[in-house]
């Protein structure tokens, strides 16, 4: 007898405790946000055919060559979000500014805001390896009525209600919390539909892969190469394997499903790092934290930081919490 298998939108409509708002307008969200990745995901997967890969010669804020995806996917995510009176404002790394969203008649009664980077690791299209679009959303803090303003964004991870990401990998899969536990859907491509295919997701207790940069080994504080030693040292149950793909969203999700750590440090070329705090670093942990591991900077917990700008940067060591608090161990002693 075939199993029965669970679509996300019956996942949505079926755990009334899934959000701690509004569940019809979140379950809203979450769909539009399934949908436009759908239409990403179409769009990705032709990338080999047609002439989409490359760049257009435009820069994004980052001062970083934008992708012709790129710019697709933060088109598809924004309007995806803006055809539906439920979003007031939208971050994205590909934007310098908010976004601003008045909603129906200009009133501005929507109550979301999200933050996102619409293609991370987009760097790794033309040479086919997964990427993904990683989001968090908050509920908005200024009153109901009034447009958004840069206060919204400017909340803690700890506020999120709900984050995720999706990877266009070997298959396309999209995960997400809303702060009861960590749920992932696989898309069949066939029929358009995402079933669930890896409810409640934990993190191993410990893992035994690392995953850092090391080309940027002679840069990284003390700390970081003392714990990457250590990690590389043949002792007890060590050494760990390496394993970098140089997409947060890939090296993230294999973090999350057979542990490990992943570290992207502060170094003398880039003191604050280089993950965006906002919409790369908070979401991470937030799914990190659900899924029973810890995100850190190294010495604080990424989900406490009040940021004080849309795109700034972090340090970020998320993964097992034993693996994460012996790297902090580390960065301690050698401060
Ligand atoms: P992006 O948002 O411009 O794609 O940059 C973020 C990406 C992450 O996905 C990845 O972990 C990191 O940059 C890789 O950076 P590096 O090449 O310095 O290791
Ligand atoms: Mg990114």
């Amino acid at each position: 007898m075939s199993k029965r298998h669970t679509t996300l939108g019956e996942f949505l409509i079926g755990r009334p405790e899934e959000f701690e708002y509004d569940n019809a307008e979140l379950g809203q969200l979450i769909n539009a946000i399934r949908l436009a990745g759908k239409v990403v995901s179409h769009e990705i997967r032709k990338a080999g055919l047609v002439d989409i890969t490359g760049t257009i010669g435009s820069t994004n804020v980052q001062g970083e060559e934008q992708k012709k995806l790129d710019v697709f996917a933060n088109e598809a995510f924004i309007n995806t979000l803006t055809n539906r009176d439920i979003v007031c404002g939208i971050v994205s790394e590909e934007n310098e500014e908010m976004i601003t969203i008045s909603g129906a008649n200009n009133r501005n009664r929507n109550k979301y805001v999200v933050v996102m980077d619409p293609l991370d690791g987009s760097s790794n299209i033309d040479v086919n390896i997964t990427v993904g679009t990683i989001f968090g959303i908050y509920r908005r803090i200024s009153p109901v009525g009034t447009p958004v303003t840069v206060e919204d964004f400017l909340q803690p991870g700890n506020l999120q209600v709900a984050a995720g990401y999706i990877a266009y990998g070997t298959s396309t899969m999209m995960v997400y919390t809303t702060g009861n536990g960590v749920h992932g859907f696989t898309l069949n491509p066939a029929i358009g539909t995402y079933y669930l295919s890896h409810p409640n997701i934990t993190i191993p207790d410990m893992g035994n892969i690392y995953s850092v940069n090391q080309g940027g080994y002679v840069h990284f504080p003390e700390g970081v190469k003392k714990y990457i030693k250590y990690c590389q040292a043949e002792e007890d149950d060590r050494p760990y394997t390496g394993r970098y793909v140089g997409s947060m969203v890939a090296d993230i999700h294999r973090t999350l499903l057979l542990g490990g750590i992943y570290i992207y440090p502060q170094s003398t070329g880039k003191p604050e790092g280089k993950l965006r705090l906002l919409y790369e670093c908070n979401p991470f942990a937030f799914l990190l934290e659900q899924a029973g591991g810890r995100a850190t900077n190294g010495a604080q917990r990424i989900m406490d930081i009040k940021p004080t700008d849309i795109h700034q940067r972090m340090p970020f060591f998320g993964g097992c919490v034993a693996m994460v608090e012996k790297a902090e161990s580390f960065l301690k002693k050698n401060s």
